[in-house]
């Protein structure tokens, strides 16, 4: 089948399956495709599957809309964030000199990267939106080096399936699939509005996910790893009961 009709198939397949009300059919032709997000299991799983196979057969291949530099927010909001560690407090006072970003899991070439070691790959600079699954949003530009690039250079295995990607706080992380971790949108941003990246809006380093809401954008980090399964780190706010927790796949 050609990818066009093969996507239509799947497409028509999966709306089929929703108009008889059938979720469960909708998540067994997805998981046939490979379009079932690792929260599939979980309190939302088979409305998670629809939204995720959906995104991936329509958006697959979108871009997140970038500003002119006219619509850049006055007044950016820094989300409060929990009180930083004496280590980060440490790092600050040097300067963040010795902030390193390791880079770990299935790659050829495992690495720690400065920030000046971050900076000598290619840069790219967008003015996108933060939106925050709370209501409120902001248009910002950001500048950093796009973790495809860093990816590259360390020689992502074939078989790596997502980048769970950690703060220096223990209590946040996140992880994408390989469409966005290989987006050119998604960067590892270490400058904001044309200065460094301020701390509270997640500096000297944060993940740059524009495609996806707030909470996938995490401050502070330090580890990125490749993986083909993400047993135990699907998101450090990964739904835990009915009231608490966010969907892993959060397109905007
Ligand atoms: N380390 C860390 N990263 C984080 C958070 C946090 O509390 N700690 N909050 C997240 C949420 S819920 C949102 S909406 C955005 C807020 O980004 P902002 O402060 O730039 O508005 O950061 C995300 N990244
Ligand atoms: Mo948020």
């Amino acid at each position: 089948m050609s990818t066009i009709s093969r996507r239509k198939f799947v497409t028509g397949g999966l709306a089929a399956a929703a108009g008889v009300s059938s979720l469960a059919v909708a998540s067994r032709l997805s998981k046939k495709y490979g379009l079932v997000p690792p929260d599939s299991g979980g309190i939302y799983g088979p409305g998670e599957t629809l939204t995720y196979a959906a995104q991936q057969l329509l958006a697959r291949h979108s871009v997140a809309r970038e500003f002119p530099r006219s619509m850049i927010s006055k007044v950016p909001f820094a989300n409060a964030i929990a009180p930083l560690s004496d280590e980060f407090k440490r790092l600050e006072a040097g300067g963040f000199a010795g902030w390193q970003l390791s880079i770990q899991g299935m790659v050829a070439r495992p690495a720690s990267l400065s920030l000046t070691d971050l900076k000598s790959f290619p840069v790219r600079s967008q003015i996108t939106e933060v939106v925050c699954e709370e209501g409120w949003s902001y248009v910002a530009e950001w500048i950093g080096t796009p973790l495809s690039e860093i990816l590259k250079a360390c020689g992502l295995l074939r078989h790596a399936r997502y980048i769970v990607y950690f703060s220096i706080d223990p209590d946040w992380w996140e992880s994408i699939d390989m469409n966005d971790a290989q987006h050119p949108q998604t960067l590892v941003a270490w400058a904001m509005n044309g200065g460094d990246l301020p701390v509270a809006f997640g500096g000297p380093l944060r993940l740059r996910v524009p495609r996806q809401l707030g909470y996938k954008s995490v401050k502070f980090v330090t580890r990125v790893m490749a993986t083909d399964s993400l047993k135990g780190f699907v998101s450090s706010v990964e739904p835990k009961s009915p009231n608490f927790g966010y969907a892993w796949y959060a397109g905007i």
